[in-house]
């Protein structure tokens, strides 16, 4: 509300120094008080974050600078930034995490992700129509789970992951779900996503559709699923389908 207040009481200021004396506003204007693209943060501000004082948007992710310091994502990194709809447990990793090669095993499709690898971002459709990104969740550990809608085992851990999420949700983390087939083993539709997400009483997680097989394939080391990976805070992946469903021990 402060800064609101300065905007206004500056800018007939600004107005009356600028036309009888023709002086430019960068003559006279002070960056401790001056919000030059009205973002909620002054020029001096903005020199401190890294963000600029002249573009309301920095990292162009459609939210201005000052909304992005008071939800407390990174006004540099385009990722990281609050969803409309969802309520995720996003990041805040100002720099973008530098994605490494799959160095696992050749599954006779594609070259697998190993332990210790840096995951390359992947963006999917969620349950809402939203395009979710992994590295959103930059900043806090992240477990996804790739299932499908005919297959058993799936619904059972789907069944379990709101509660997985109300455990380690405060101490900084996510998990993500990935549907690669509906019940049928076709390509999931978006339906079958919002179907995922209330039958198994899911309250903030995202349901992600990878009918594509964009992503799911390079985790897939046994060809059985649910296949499920641990990532780190830095996006270091820490586990490949390992069946290990509970992400206490890396946190
Ligand atoms: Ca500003
Ligand atoms: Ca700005
Ligand atoms: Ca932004
Ligand atoms: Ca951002």
């Amino acid at each position: 509300m402060r800064l609101r207040a300065t905007i206004f009481l500056l800018a007939p200021l600004m107005l009356s120094s600028c036309f009888p004396f023709g002086k430019s506003d960068d003559d006279d204007d002070d960056d401790a008080t001056v919000d030059s693209d009205g973002d909620g943060l002054t020029d001096q501000e903005e020199a401190e974050l890294g963000t600029d004082p002249d573009d309301a948007d920095t990292d162009g992710d459609g939210q201005d600078d000052g909304a992005e310091v008071e939800a407390g994502t990174s006004p540099t990194n385009p990722y990281s930034l609050t969803y409309e709809y969802g309520g995720y447990n996003v990041g805040s990793c100002d720099e973008i995490p530098e994605a490494s090669e799959p160095s696992g095993p050749n599954n006779d499709y594609a070259n697998t992700w190993a332990n210790g690898d840096v995951a390359a971002n992947f963006t999917l459709v969620d349950q809402y129509g939203q395009d979710v990104s992994l590295y959103s969740f930059c900043g806090q550990h992240v477990m996804i789970a790739f299932g499908a809608a005919w297959c058993g085992p799936c619904k059972d851990l789907a069944d379990e992951v709101q509660a997985v999420q109300d455990e380690y949700g405060p101490e900084g983390f996510q998990a993500i779900e990935v549907l690669i087939e509906d019940a049928g083993g076709n390509p999931p539709d978006q339906q079958d996503l919002v179907d995922w997400y209330n039958d198994h009483g899911m309250v903030n997680i995202p349901v992600l559709d990878d009918g594509a097989y964009e992503v799911w394939p390079y985790y897939e080391l046994d060809w059985g699923i649910p296949t499920v990976v641990h990532i780190g805070p830095d996006m270091t992946i820490l586990s490949v389908d390992e069946y290990i469903y509970d992400p206490g021990q890396f946190m």
